[in-house]
């Protein structure tokens, strides 16, 4: 009966701290949010000082649009002369590897039940990754995603500005010397990004500073900052792949587990099911704001921000990603990462209640 008794004892402290540990967590969120999350991305114009720069907004992971500093003799080719005619020109006959998929949503949590806050469930769905022409990519483009039976969006994450389209790379610089001075570092990649408003990055955050420079069209970008509750939702999820069974009338899709050579499972991918455009399914206390990066503006984006990323009409891109060697981690985004850690543990049922309630 007594050890029943304790047992109660117990249970009741844990679940006064397990509730605190949550009235924290949201407390977090809530303050974060007001002292972070800007009603609206700042805009600087030109070029800002490398060290005001670092001090400002490195340091802070504060985005913000960067206007006019991409009007000097480095950007003039890709500025006057990029177009999906231009790329066509000069690239047409050589191999690009294309993501492609049914509904233009690669890389994203597809088939979960969707609640507020959480989505339960869902495979992590890569796209086909096709390979084609340039000349045939654009055609693809130009045909729209149901003329082509799928939406193509060019969007490996790998250099592929050097990799794979040499003969344009000399028409963005190398690197953009300000931001390059204020992250400490030479970026690790230069990326290139084409598709139109069908192809969508779903929300994930990645740990490079980024800097995000639209040569024409126009990108949206949905932002969370790293503490924002959204990232509860990084669930493992099964991984699975797009592929397009040709050769019939109509363009027939299939999406089928990702397994290893082996036969065997692959290991779940963490991966955000939510869609924070759409408001019924955000946490409460998320915080999302979004910023239209148009052509000759670039986007600060700082690492780990949570960024959900469409075009508004057929847009041409570069990213440069730097990895610092110290990279910025500011406190908020460890309590942010403990907040995480305990939410998941918590509705896991996998936090030691008992240990919980005999810690002083
Ligand atoms: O432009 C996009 O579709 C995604 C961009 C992105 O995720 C990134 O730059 O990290």
């Amino acid at each position: 009966m007594e050890s029943a008794g304790r047992e109660i004892r117990h249970g009741d402290v844990a679940a006064c701290r397990l509730r605190a540990v949550e009235k924290a967590a949201a407390w977090l969120a809530a303050e974060s949010r007001a002292l972070w999350v800007p009603a609206h991305v700042p805009c600087l114009n030109g070029a800002p000082p490398p060290l005001a720069f670092l001090r400002e907004h490195v340091l802070m992971s504060a985005p913000c649009i960067v206007r006019g500093a991409m009007d000097g003799a480095e950007w003039a080719r890709a500025r006057e002369l990029w177009s999906l005619e231009y790329l066509s020109a000069a690239m047409g006959a050589l191999p690009v590897t294309v993501n492609v998929t049914p509904h233009g949503r690669g890389d994203a949590v597809v088939g979960g039940t969707a609640t507020r806050g959480l989505v339960i469930g869902g495979a992590f769905a890569k796209p086909e990754e096709r390979e084609m022409t340039f000349a045939q990519f654009a055609d693809a483009l130009r045909k729209g995603a149901h003329g082509a039976g799928g939406v193509h969006y060019l969007s490996l994450q790998d250099g592929n500005l050097r990799a794979q389209h040499a003969p344009i790379a000399a028409d963005v610089p190398a690197a953009v010397g300000w931001f390059a001075d204020a992250v400490g570092c030479a970026p690790d990649a230069i990326n290139l990004w084409v598709g139109d408003s069908d192809a969508v990055s779903s929300v994930h955050a990645d740990h490079y500073e980024n800097l995000y420079c639209v040569l024409s069209g126009e990108k949206v970008f949905t932002l969370l900052p790293p503490v924002d509750p959204i990232s509860r939702d990084l669930e493992p999820r099964a991984p699975a792949r797009y592929t397009q069974a040709r050769g019939h009338a109509a363009a027939r899709w299939e999406l089928a587990p990702e397994l290893a050579p082996d036969g065997s499972a692959l290991p779940p991918v963490p991966w955000i099911g939510l869609d924070p455009t759409v408001p019924d399914q955000l946490p409460e206390q998320s915080a999302a704001v979004t910023v239209r990066v148009r052509a000759g503006e670039m986007l600060f984006l700082p690492a780990n921000w949570y960024h959900r990323v469409t075009q508004s009409e057929l847009t041409i891109a570069v990213n440069f990603w730097h990895d610092p060697i110290q990279a910025t981690v500011p406190p908020a985004q460890l309590l942010a990462q403990f907040a995480r850690k305990v939410h998941r543990a918590l509705h896991a049922g996998e936090l030691d209640v008992a240990a919980l309630a005999d810690t002083g």
